[in-house]
């Protein structure tokens, strides 16, 4: 079966809204395989956001993801990435629709309220780098 991974970001954990937020998934009739509430290391956010290492706004973004634990979790379902992806909007809160996680969380584009993998691939390897397998 598929499976995604989802981050609450330091934004939304601090608007207390993660309940709402797993609400959302479970209603969308996802399965949680995976959770835990935990600091990101400045060596897995190195990894994590390899692709964007270069950009001016890679040591923001670190900083921003540190300032509170994030809320890690593997989610399964038929076509849960794509899906997923659906439920959250686009990354950039302020063009992301009402009823869309980022649009009725967010604020802005780095404070988005939410990280869920780009597609399974990358699904695969962000569930290898945040959880140990009996974790799953
Ligand atoms: P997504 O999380 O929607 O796949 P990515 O992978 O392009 O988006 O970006 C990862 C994260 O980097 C975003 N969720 C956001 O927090 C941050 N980010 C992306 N672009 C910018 C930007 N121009 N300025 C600040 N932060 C950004």
């Amino acid at each position: 079966m598929d499976k995604t991974v989802i981050l609450i970001k330091p934004d939304a954990v601090k608007k207390k809204v993660i309940g709402e937020i797993i609400s959302r998934f479970e209603k969308a009739g996802f399965i949680l395989v995976g959770a835990k509430f935990v600091k990101l290391s400045d060596k897995l956010l190195d990894e994590w956001y390899a692709h964007h290492k270069e950009k001016p706004f890679f040591p923001g973004l670190k900083k921003f993801m540190t300032e509170t634990p994030v809320m890690a979790m593997l989610w399964e379902g038929k076509d849960v990435v794509v899906r997923v992806r659906a439920l959250c909007g686009p990354t950039d809160s302020t063009k992301a629709g009402k009823g869309t996680i980022r649009g009725d969380f967010g604020t802005d584009i780095q404070q988005n309220a939410i990280h869920a993998s780009e597609d399974e691939a990358a699904a695969k390897r962000e569930a290898d780098l945040i959880f140990l397998p009996q974790e799953i």
